[in-house]
């Protein structure tokens, strides 16, 4: 393929319940979406995960319009690529900025997947015909509401139940839910509130059974999370701290985890994301999908990485009407007592809904 147009998007979507972590709250998603079109006419579509602001990573919105213009896009228009897999050479000599970098990946596997006649999951080696979910409900403003909000979840046959913690709200929530909901698979996602400080206050939450702890400690460490997993018999898993496949085998070696959230933004696209499920899948690491509030694109290709085998924990790819009102692809994701179907029409097997992407739209911008 050779990339002959690109078209950058900015859009902006209000989530139909605000999600609060312990970082800060979201009421609306910014994005851009990336078309990009090959000399035969192919259109791939990549979604960039980036938020507007930069408190999960440092990149932004902004930043990664200024990395795909500046350096990114360059790079790739008009080069022959035969396989979505040489980016990672291509891109090499630009450091991180991994949410920029799988913006194009995601498009380009797109192409790919359309060009020789598969759905991107099995263009990825993915098998499954349909996927376990799980939901990422946010920090709720009374114990009674999330409750509730927890029990809402259960009700709609999701198959996992993660709550967002943060100190002051933590142990206790935990005690309330294990309480009301003891049955029922539950993990907390810190998104790096605590430090080896808070050990004795952690240790605490091994009373219940949780599934996993996610990213308990700072956002680039894994030394302090191996130190604290040998205290802690529930097994840590990783989000922000892994960036790469070398940062992966960094954390398995050092004991830092024992499971790893993949989300393809923030490891830099599909194909490193690919290369991390390898390397768990021989490790004995269990892997699951995470999410970044996408809106359509970005959920159908969450969907397609989630078909690899080692994908054995539900994810946090929850259906379209779970954020938003209107969701920019047609069919939007839909969830059946708690599965997804992995589509099989060819591509991402989702069409995005023009009319849906032109309102969302605040602005476009071309590359040739
Ligand atoms: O840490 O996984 C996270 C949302 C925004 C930023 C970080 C995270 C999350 C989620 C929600 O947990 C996942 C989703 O529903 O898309
Ligand atoms: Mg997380």
């Amino acid at each position: 393929m050779k990339v002959t147009d690109i078209t950058i998007r900015h859009l902006k979507m209000r989530l139909k319940h605000p999600f609060t972590t312990s970082f800060g709250s979201f009421e609306d998603k910014e994005f851009l979406l990336l078309q990009a079109t090959d000399e035969s006419g192919t259109i791939g579509f990549g979604e960039c995960v980036a938020f507007d602001t930069p408190w999960y990573t440092e990149e932004t919105v902004t930043t990664c319009w200024h990395m795909l213009e500046d350096f990114l896009i360059p790079l790739v228009l008009h080069k022959q690529i035969s396989h979505p897999d040489e980016l990672s050479e291509l891109f090499k000599p630009i450091r991180k900025n991994n949410m920029a970098k799988s913006t194009i990946d995601g498009a380009l596997w797109d192409i790919y997947a359309q060009q020789t006649n598969q759905s991107l999951a099995q263009a990825l080696g993915g098998n499954k015909e349909k996927i376990e979910v799980g939901i990422s409900i946010g920090i709720q403003e009374t114990m009674e509401k999330q409750i509730a909000v927890v029990d809402q979840a259960i009700k709609n046959g999701y198959k996992r139940i993660k709550v967002k913690i943060k100190p002051g709200w933590d142990v206790d929530l935990i005690h309330n839910l294990k309480k009301h909901f003891p049955n029922v698979p539950l993990m907390a996602d810190a998104n790096s509130a605590y430090t080896l400080k808070d050990i004795e206050l952690l240790k605490k939450l091994d009373e219940y059974n949780l599934m996993m702890i996610e990213q308990p400690l700072a956002t680039d460490d894994i030394i302090d999370h191996a130190k604290l997993q040998k205290q802690m018999k529930t097994p840590l898993c990783l989000d922000e701290s892994i960036t790469s496949v070398e940062d992966a085998r960094k954390a398995i070696e050092l004991g830092s985890c024992g499971v790893i959230n993949l989300k393809i933004g923030r490891v830099g696209g599909l194909t490193e994301a690919k290369k991390i499920h390898d390397l768990c899948e021989e490790n004995g690491i269990p892997v699951w999908c995470g999410g970044m509030l996408e809106a359509g694109i970005g959920r159908a290709h969450n969907i397609a990485l989630t078909s690899l085998s080692n994908f054995v924990l539900p994810g946090d790819t929850a259906g379209s009407s779970h954020y938003w009102e209107e969701d920019i692809i047609s069919p939007e994701v839909i969830v059946h007592d708690g599965y997804i179907t992995v589509p099989s029409g060819i591509g991402i097997g989702f069409t995005p809904n023009d009319k849906a992407i032109n309102k969302f739209t605040l602005s476009t911008k071309h590359y040739q």
